[in-house]
């Protein structure tokens, strides 16, 4: 059924008569509307930073066209594959996809890739008012500059808690001169070349590289391309930034300078309002603050991106708040802000336990949960190359994904043994470099009961370097999850569920795990589908931090042919 509305919709005529139909049926969905979008999907030189590479773009953009949608809408997505050698895929990273899941864009996990040439249609209704992204889900092609930004608005005659005269949106992002084809084929190559930090901090897609360390590539300082971003500001006005980060490696930490911000959303939910002077902010996760123009106008401002978590090799990336009638172009007379130092992880923690959910628009979690899920976060080896493994299994993906496998019961295309459910806490030392870093790689998945109360807990530990411990910042497809509790040191099952907050936690879709932390979660396995959980930061899902959960499968509709065409979905495919 779902596979025919699909194909229909692909006409834009017939779209028209069915949003009239939604229209002159029904009077409470009478504001529904579909928005149609068509995008191409192809490599072109780009300068963001003024150092040029090829990156993916959409419709000649990077980041691509921002989505506007209203709560309720239908967002339909022809994406055509223009990239002539290279697969993709993409996710829409926030949007829960309730009785889409064929729509989420995980290659591997609900879809075929999308070949070079083909034109593939994403679907699906945003249920929820937020501030949202979408990036490639196909190897590390995010990295590449496949990504952008989706607002979705309250519905006519809703109000939101907070107010504001000017909405702006603001997408960070880390930047590197290689290619993702060579950054991925060195984390595949022995001996192991890691990627190294980034050459540039993007806002908005500009950054600041120093050509004259640019070697022997075309770098041009004055090329509008990496003209830095300009926030203007109209002194006395109140503006909403919408803050997202899409960073590939990075946690940043932004600030404006001289200019406090009010936190008042996360992740689509509402928080309870507090004051910042600067916000950390992990990959994959968005936030709305409020902002007041209340300082001197006669000057500009500094919009300052530093790295926290990791020691920084890349300069600070820099916008500049203009205040209205000075020129934007006139540099501030200050020294641009250099952010929290880069291992105060208590400073981490503390924002991160700050953010709860508004008042009048708590959502309580179920006191209990039916299952607890606890995934010990390593950096491993297997066969000489460096992996991350959860409970000593490094993620690979299936050639065929699990959405299909699963609906049409392929049991022979992944590992049928349950993904491992925890490891041996009470001798795990998580402050020292592990005795024996050997995993195993491996595919197999959990099954969760469907609507049963799952708890996942994340736990840190050192690397295989002495005293060094990474963020990961986790990524939930398919749900939002309450997010009970953060803390330092290895997790006690006894105690720290004592601590949890089931009074007012904020539900989202990221959260980080701190530093030799551990950060627990809790989710209602609600949603029909298979759903990818995994670090956020494009490396570290590449080298197998992940893993996959289904729930409810067999209520899943007839999943469209659009999806298939790689591994053993070939057989599902009408001649
Ligand atoms: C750019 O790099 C050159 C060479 O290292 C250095 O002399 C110069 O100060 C740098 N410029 C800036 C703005 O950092
Ligand atoms: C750099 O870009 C500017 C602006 O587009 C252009 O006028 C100039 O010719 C470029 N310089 C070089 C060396 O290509
Ligand atoms: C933070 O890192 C610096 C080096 O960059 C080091 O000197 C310092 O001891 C570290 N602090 C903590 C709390 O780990
Ligand atoms: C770890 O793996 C390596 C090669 O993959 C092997 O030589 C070594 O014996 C393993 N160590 C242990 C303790 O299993
Ligand atoms: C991980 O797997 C390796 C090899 O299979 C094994 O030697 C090691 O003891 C395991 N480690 C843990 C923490 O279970
Ligand atoms: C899921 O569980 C909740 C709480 O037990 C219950 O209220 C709800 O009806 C259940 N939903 C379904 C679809 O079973
Ligand atoms: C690691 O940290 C411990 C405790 O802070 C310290 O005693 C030790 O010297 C450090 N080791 C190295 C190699 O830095
Ligand atoms: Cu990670």
């Amino acid at each position: 059924m779902m596979g025919s509305i699909n194909n229909l919709l692909k006409s834009p005529t017939t779209l028209l008569i069915l949003s009239l139909i939604v229209w002159t049926t029904s009077p409470l969905v009478v504001e529904a509307r579909v928005h149609h979008h068509k995008w191409e999907v192809k490599y072109q030189f780009k300068s963001p930073d003024c150092f040029q590479k090829l990156a993916v773009t959409i419709n000649g953009m990077t980041p691509g066209p921002t989505i506007y949608a209203r709560q309720g809408d239908t967002v339909v997505v022809e994406v055509k594959n223009s990239l002539f050698t290279e697969n993709v895929a993409i996710h829409w990273h926030g949007i829960r996809q309730i009785g889409t899941p064929w729509s989420d864009g995980t290659e591997g996990v609900t879809q075929c890739p999308i070949v070079p040439g083909d034109t593939f249609t994403y679907k699906f209704v945003v249920d929820r008012a937020g501030t949202y992204i979408y990036h490639g889900h196909y190897g590390m092609q995010r990295s590449a500059g496949l990504n952008g930004m989706i607002i979705v608005s309250v519905p006519d005659g809703v109000t939101e808690p907070f107010s504001y005269d000017y909405d702006r949106s603001i997408l960070l992002n880390d930047w590197w001169h290689k290619s993702t084809y060579e950054q991925a084929a060195g984390l595949n190559s022995v001996p192991f070349v890691w990627i190294g930090e980034p050459q540039s901090l993007l806002i908005n897609g500009r950054g600041n590289f120093n050509c004259s360390l640019a070697g022997a590539g075309v770098c041009n300082a004055t090329t509008p391309d990496c003209s830095p971003y300009v926030l203007t500001m109209v002194p006395g006005k109140t503006y909403r930034l919408r803050i997202a980060s899409i960073a590939s490696l990075s946690a940043f930490n932004f600030e404006l300078e001289g200019h406090s911000m009010t936190i008042v959303e996360a992740d689509g939910n509402y928080v309870e309002p507090f004051v910042v002077k600067n916000l950390n902010i992990y990959s994959g996760e968005t936030y709305s603050v409020i902002v007041k123009a209340d300082q001197d106008s006669s000057r500009n401002y500094w919009a300052a991106l530093n790295v926290i978590t990791r020691k920084p090799g890349t300069p600070t990336g820099l916008g500049i708040i203009n205040y209205y009638l000075n020129s934007p172009k006139k540099s501030p007379p200050t020294d641009p802000p250099s952010g929290p130092i880069w291992n105060d992880t208590t400073y981490f923690l503390r924002q991160s336990q700050a953010i709860k959910a508004r008042q009048g628009y708590v959502t309580p979690p179920p006191p209990t949960s039916d299952r607890v899920i606890t995934l010990l976060n390593t950096q491993n080896k297997i066969d000489g190359r460096i992996k991350w493994a959860m409970n000593n299994m490094s993620f690979t993906l299936p050639d065929t994904p699990y959405l299909v496998s699963l609906k049409q019961r392929l049991h022979h295309v992944f590992n049928q043994k349950p993904a491992p459910e925890t490891y041996d806490s009470k001798n795990f030392d998580v402050f020292g470099v592990a005795k024996n870093t050997n995993a195993t790689s491996g595919n197999s998945i959990y099954r969760l009961k469907f609507n049963s109360t799952v708890d996942i807990i994340l736990q840190n530990v050192n690397t295989m370097t002495v005293n060094n411990s990474e963020t990961h910042p986790w990524h939930l497809h398919g749900h939002d999850f309450w997010v009970l509790g953060y803390g330092i040191g290895k997790f006690d099952p006894m105690n720290d569920p004592k601590k949890y907050n089931l009074v007012d936690p904020i539900m989202k879709n990221t959260v980080p795990l701190h530093r030799y932390g551990w950060t627990a979660l809790r989710f209602r396995a609600d949603n029909p589908g298979v759903w990818a959980f995994h670090c956020h930061i494009e490396a570290h899902f590449f080298m197998g931090m992940g893993v996959v959960f289904e729930e409810g499968v067999a209520k899943v509709g007839r999943l469209p042919s659009s999806i298939m065409g790689c591994g053993e979905t070939k057989r599902f495919l009408r001649h």
